[in-house]
């Protein structure tokens, strides 16, 4: 016997007020779609009734318009981790409305085993097959798919017919024991499989199966601007220095690349940068470039938490033959995160900030040090593991009025701990066996832009000692000129 075929409406009625939802997906990869159209209609419904109605959402990653986005609009997100990029879910956050707690990635899952955020009611599992004992063929995205059908008391499956069934077989699916139990996780090489291609559900959990047939909408990248492309350059060119000076093995290590248009850009490089030998990826998202990398066979095997293709993209994997598709490996973000196997593996840590300073911390999350934009994503989990941390960021960003090199962070999410190099437009400063100052000075000589390298110096000349000079009362003399004046080159110095 099959599970009921419900409608998006039917699925949503049995959503109340104050429910815990777990959702499939990582990214807009693999998120359910109908099922929170119209679970955003009833909040609306009630909310025009005058009556509460919020829902706290629980995710591998960002999810897409019909979740955090009609959600939002709806102001129906109560709770929401762990991390998001939907404008209208950012204004939520900023104004309290949502209660979004920041998270690295690796450890969504294993958080809501250990009933940190409470029990869930319901699990909404996009898949693109299901069996009637319950085996489902997930989307494009793994997630926190294997926990969240293993904790929540009531399954809802969306059975999206607009996704490709040759997904079957590219899933990688593995729950590890929890603490005293927990053993290693077998992944010794970026393409070794540990668990099953498919999840298995109780079918005794089920509600009953929304069809759909909307895509994940992922927006293809617009063409490369000059800055990203100079960046991307430039990480490339200190990628094959580092080869030629044999602090890379001459097989390569394993990549890991973030989001956003600097990563894409980074990626584009590689596509020609051919003294890297053919590479693999082990990394949490698959944009558009990954299956440019693949069919130029510069990417020879990519280990992935999503696909986080556009439609186009997606429909060009999929007229690969089943040899091509094999060679991309959905994971849960508990392994495609794994501080473990980032470590064995020997990841090289490529993601983008939003600010560096001088001294080698970085912000990847709050603009200006109070506004969330995203989150810290898997950045935190790749960078403090990694055989080598990357940061890129352009030298400045909204026409120069904002120096993305600072004096000093306005909110930190890596410590210069564990950043080894930063890379601009304008250069690369490799930070490995330096100092503070001498990473001050090399930050500011090589990657902050010229408008700002005056100040920058001179932040570092008013200096009173100490290993790491600050000045605490000029510290954010840039945030705060940017804020009373437009434009952080009136900073005071
Ligand atoms: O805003 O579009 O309005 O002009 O921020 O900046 O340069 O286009 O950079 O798209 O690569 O995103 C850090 C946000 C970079 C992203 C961040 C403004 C700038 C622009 C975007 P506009 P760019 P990107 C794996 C890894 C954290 C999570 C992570 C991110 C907009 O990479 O969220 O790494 N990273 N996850 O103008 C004010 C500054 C600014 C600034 C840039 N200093 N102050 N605004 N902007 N710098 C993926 C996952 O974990 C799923």
């Amino acid at each position: 016997m099959g599970f009921p075929i419900i409608t998006a409406e039917e699925a949503a009625s049995h959503i109340k007020n104050g429910a815990t939802i777990g959702l499939s997906g990582f990214t807009a990869s693999g998120a359910p779609k109908d099922t929170f159209d119209a679970v955003a209609a009833i909040a609306n419904a009630e909310h025009e009734a005058g009556r509460p109605y919020k829902v706290s959402i629980f995710t591998g990653a960002s999810t897409n318009m019909h979740v955090d986005g009609a959600l939002s609009l709806a102001n129906a997100i109560d709770r929401r981790a762990p991390y998001q990029n939907t404008p209208d879910l950012r204004k939520r956050i900023n104004s309290h409305d949502a209660h979004y707690f920041d998270l690295h990635l690796s450890e969504m899952a294993q958080k809501l085993r250990y009933g940190f955020y409470g029990p869930m009611d319901f699990a909404v599992i996009e898949a693109v097959d299901v069996t009637d004992d319950g085996r489902l063929v997930l989307g494009t995205g793994a997630g926190i798919s294997p926990t969240i059908a293993a904790i929540a008391d009531k399954i809802i499956i969306e059975l999206n017919s607009g996704i490709s069934r040759k997904l079957e077989g590219l899933h990688d699916l593995y729950l590890p024991a929890d603490p005293p139990h927990r053993l290693e996780i077998p992944i010794y090489r970026v393409n070794d499989r540990i668990g099953s291609p498919y999840l298995q559900v109780d079918p005794k959990k089920v509600i009953g199966i929304v069809p759909t047939n909307v895509t994940d909408g992922v927006k293809p990248f617009t063409a490369l601007d000059e800055t990203s492309a100079k960046i991307g350059a430039n990480v490339c060119d200190f990628l094959v220095s580092e080869l030629r000076a044999g602090r890379l093995p001459k097989e390569f290590l394993p990549l890991q690349s973030g989001v956003g248009n600097v990563a894409n850009a980074v990626l584009y490089g590689l596509a020609d940068a051919t003294e890297i030998p053919p590479f693999t990826m082990y990394t949490e998202v698959a944009q558009d470039a990954v299956l440019d990398l693949m069919e130029r066979d510069r990417c020879k095997f990519v280990s992935t938490c999503s696909l986080t293709m556009s439609d186009e993209a997606q429909a060009r994997l999929f007229a690969h033959d089943a040899d091509f598709c094999r060679r991309i490996c959905i994971r849960p973000s508990e392994l495609s995160n794994s501080p473990e196997v980032i470590r064995r593996l020997g990841v090289i840590a490529m993601n983008t900030a939003l600010e560096a300073d001088i001294f080698g911390a970085i912000n990847s999350t709050h603009v200006l040090g109070t506004k969330m934009m995203n989150g810290i994503g898997g950045s935190g989990d790749f960078t403090r593991n990694s055989y080598l941390s990357i940061f890129s960021c352009p030298s400045v960003s909204k026409g120069g009025l904002i120096s993305n090199i600072v004096p000093m962070v306005a909110h930190q999410d890596h410590s210069e701990h564990s950043v080894d190099v930063i890379i601009t437009d304008q250069g690369v400063a490799d930070l490995r066996g330096k100092d503070p100052v001498q990473r001050a000075e090399i930050i500011i000589e090589n990657c902050a832009h010229p408008d700002y390298k005056p100040l920058l110096r001179a932040y570092l000349a008013k200096g009173k000692g100490g290993q790491t000079p600050h000045v605490l009362p000029d510290a954010f003399a840039f945030h705060t000129a940017f804020n009373e004046t437009g434009d952080m080159r009136n900073a005071e110095l």
